[in-house]
């Protein structure tokens, strides 16, 4: 009796106080329900297409009850949830996705078949992937780590990936070799951490018995793998690969992208925070960017080469630990890809997309790199594991937008549904089942091949240093000096002293200086022993195109500009600074301690775009700082406030500042220098915020 009255009355009390009780509470969770609310909605159904009548409880027995078995609603929507996650990719798994569009400016018809290197002005469309390589799904967008550049161009011959890096080569030179790379690198097994870092005793232990690494790690421990912006990275398709033209004839080929932002990167200090200021700080810079109309935007240039030309190169272009500079072969632009649109769903799109290198189209054929040729089988072989069945290729980002048949059958999730008889070829059954197309089907490079059957590394693949010396000796005296203090902080981290003196014996064939730097900046007693080199060390021309500063672009477009402000602040100088920089092509966010905004001196209110602690000036390209006295008297008491100046400063950073902000950098003991500007004179400002503060660095930190 008393039970009963219990029951029913909470009951009635689940239906009073309950969260909304229709089927807009889905979409009034996402902030919309204003607008939602008086809308015609459809009906919320089950998969089946059954009409919901309650989407907020399951079915029980009573009112205090158990859950019933037959809940088939329920049942439907939580095994459904139960299977939302697939195995995330092995490597990249990490990646913001865009659509966008590739058209060709200049024909290399001369080279090859492929129309889309051919039909200049034709637009294809693409889907592009930028990645980082250790994390897993949900790690940070900003470790230090090679950015993925994948391109899926959907051609009217066919899909052809171009699955490349933000660096020109690789870490190894076999395919066989990957497995053991990319364990070292993941979490060590038996603690479960480092997550996405490279900083740790396995990766330095199997990279300091890996000569042929380091090349690569000589990228990898410049600023390239610290981004400012997936906007601002260059891509490459790493490999040579092979065109071939009408007459069957081919040429060797690699892939570059140049961004029309230029390069910029971060400071490893920099990048650390905004680690933890903004674990999507590259997602939600290129959402930011989508969303504004900024589309960013890449050149596409290839490098072209016979292979009498590559026989007098000093090194072998098949070995993939090695770059063609481009002083030697130059860079022929021949098209742009601009990205304006972002998916509409990331799971459908970002995570399911699946790239493969072997999707080439005719006219374009692949070279005897072995890196690559290991590739070949991976990609389709990991897709099946994680995509969890063969007719991936029909989910709408795989599938070509031209069209494609086949006599495939059957297997997981089969989408499409053949008629008739016939499912083999040839056959005299059907009229029109798909046949070879001879002429304009695929071929490959008709290439003789000789020579013994063997597992062996060719004689040519073993110069592990001088490229490696060429890339260090080609960049500014601040690059240099920050690859040495990224090789000091990575190797302090690795426990095995051993470890660490390998290392420092690589460095000495690359250049002695940068093993001493590193030698005395890890407080190694001596200079350790240097392997034997497999070959003499080449003295190669110094390549400038290899550095990040020399392509860093003078200007203030797609870079972003923070004003901090408080109550007092003089509304007429920011008004003119965000003027200024938005003119320059800069985003101008105002940052305030409160995010409703700051009284103005002449009493109107100026909303804030961050709240001061949630939006610290490592966000920014440069800052300006206007504050009344009273306001500087406030912030100088906020440790939010004297972090985001001493960060800006000890980031290389220009600072506009008026009387209080000036009060401001006092409280946080920075000196004046060139970087330091008058807010009042905004030309300065806009001219220094384009560039870092590069003198500056000698002040604010000891650097290897
Ligand atoms: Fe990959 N790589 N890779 N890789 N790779 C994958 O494929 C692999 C290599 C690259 O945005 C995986 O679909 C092997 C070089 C990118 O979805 C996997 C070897 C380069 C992406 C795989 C390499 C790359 C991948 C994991 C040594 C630069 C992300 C998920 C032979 C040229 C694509 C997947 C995306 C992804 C294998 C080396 C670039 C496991 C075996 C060199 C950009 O198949």
């Amino acid at each position: 009796m008393n039970k009963k009255k219990t029951t029913s009355n909470s009951g009635k009390r689940r239906q009073e106080k309950g969260p909304v009780h229709n089927a807009d509470s889905q979409q009034a969770a996402g902030g919309e329900m204003h607008q939602i609310a008086g809308g015609e909605h459809p009906a919320l159904t089950t998969n089946q297409g059954v009409a919901l009548s309650d989407n907020q409880n399951s079915l029980s027995a009573n009112p205090h009850g158990p859950t019933l078995l037959e809940d088939f609603i329920l049942r439907e929507k939580i095994t459904h949830f139960d299977h939302e996650r697939i195995p995330e990719r092995i490597v990249h798994a990490r990646a913001t996705g865009v659509h966008g569009f590739f058209e060709l400016t200049a024909s290399l018809k001369q080279y090859t078949t492929a129309r889309i290197l051919t039909q200049v002005g034709e637009m294809t469309p693409v889907f592009t992937r930028l990645s980082t390589v250790a994390g897993g799904a949900g790690s940070v967008d900003t470790p230090r780590d090679v950015r993925g550049f994948a391109v899926k161009f959907y051609t009217k011959e066919g899909n052809w990936d171009l699955v490349g890096n933000n660096i020109p080569v690789f870490f190894i030179q076999d395919a066989i070799k990957f497995p053991d790379l990319i364990h070292s690198v993941k979490m060590e097994p038996d603690r479960g951490f480092p997550q996405s870092a490279t900083a740790h005793d396995t990766f330095w232990d199997f990279i300091s018995l890996t000569p042929e690494s380091m090349h690569m790690v000589m990228w990898i421990m410049s600023d390239r793998t610290i981004p400012r912006s997936l906007r601002m990275i260059e891509g490459f398709g790493v490999h040579s690969f092979r065109l071939i033209n009408a007459a069957g004839e081919s040429t060797f080929v690699k892939f570059h992208w140049r961004p029309k932002l230029g390069l910029q990167s971060t400071i490893w200090d920099e990048t650390v925070k905004i680690c933890g200021a903004d674990p999507d700080y590259h997602r939600r810079d290129m959402f930011e960017a989508i969303k504004a109309g900024n589309f960013p935007e890449w050149e596409f240039a290839v490098q072209l080469f016979t292979q009498k030309e590559a026989d007098r190169l000093p090194f072998d272009h098949l070995d993939a630990t090695k770059l063609i500079p481009e002083e030697l072969v130059p860079l022929k632009v021949i098209g742009r890809m601009v990205l304006d649109r972002w998916p509409n769903n990331f799971f459908a799109e970002t995570e399911q997309v699946a790239y493969c290198p072997a999707n080439i189209v005719p006219g374009i054929d692949f070279s005897n790199d072995p890196l690559l040729q290991g590739r070949l089988f991976s990609y389709l072989d990991t897709q099946l594991s994680r995509l969890g069945s063969p007719n991936f290729h029909q989910i709408p980002i795989n599938a070509p937008k031209c069209p494609f048949g086949n006599l495939q059958r059957d297997g997981h999730m089969q989408m499409a549904q053949p008629t008739g008889r016939v499912a083999y070829e040839p056959n005299s059954l059907s009229e029109n089942s798909p046949r070879e197309t001879p002429a304009k089907g695929f071929h490959s490079a008709a290439i003789t091949e000789t020579g013994n059957k063997g597992r062996i590394r060719a004689e040519s693949f073993a110069d592990h240093y001088s490229q490696a010396r060429q890339f260090y000796l080609s960049q500014t005296s601040y690059e240099q000096a920050h690859i040495a203090s990224a090789l000091v902080f990575e190797l302090s981290k690795v426990e095995h002293v051993h470890v660490r003196e390998a290392m420092v014996g690589h460095l000495r064939h690359i250049e002695e200086d940068l093993a001493k730097r590193v030698a005395e900046g890890l407080a190694l007693d001596k200079m350790p022993y240097a392997p034997t080199a497999a070959a003499p060390v080449q003295e190669l021309d110094p390549s400038p195109a290899l550095q990040i500063i020399g392509k860093m672009k003078d200007t203030l477009m797609g870079r972003a500009i923070g004003i901090l402000i408080a109550d007092g602040s003089d509304g007429a100088v920011i008004k003119k600074i965000k003027t200024a920089a938005t003119q320059a092509g800069a985003t101008v966010k105002i940052v305030a301690p409160k995010v409703g905004g700051a009284i103005l001196a002449d009493g109107s209110t100026l909303a804030a775009d961050g709240q001061l602690a949630g939006t610290p000036s490592v966000l920014f390209d440069a800052v300006a700082v206007i504050l009344s006295d009273e306001g500087a008297k406030t912030l100088s008491m906020e440790s939010a406030a004297i972090d985001f100046v001493r960060d800006a400063f000890g980031h290389l950073k220009a600072i506009a500042v008026d009387k209080g902000g000036e009060e401001l950098l006092k409280t946080a003991n920075i000196g004046k220098d060139a970087g330091v500007l008058d807010a009042l004179d905004k030309n300065a400002f806009i001219a220094a915020a384009k560039k870092r503060q590069w003198d500056r660095e000698k002040s604010v930190r000891t650097l290897a």
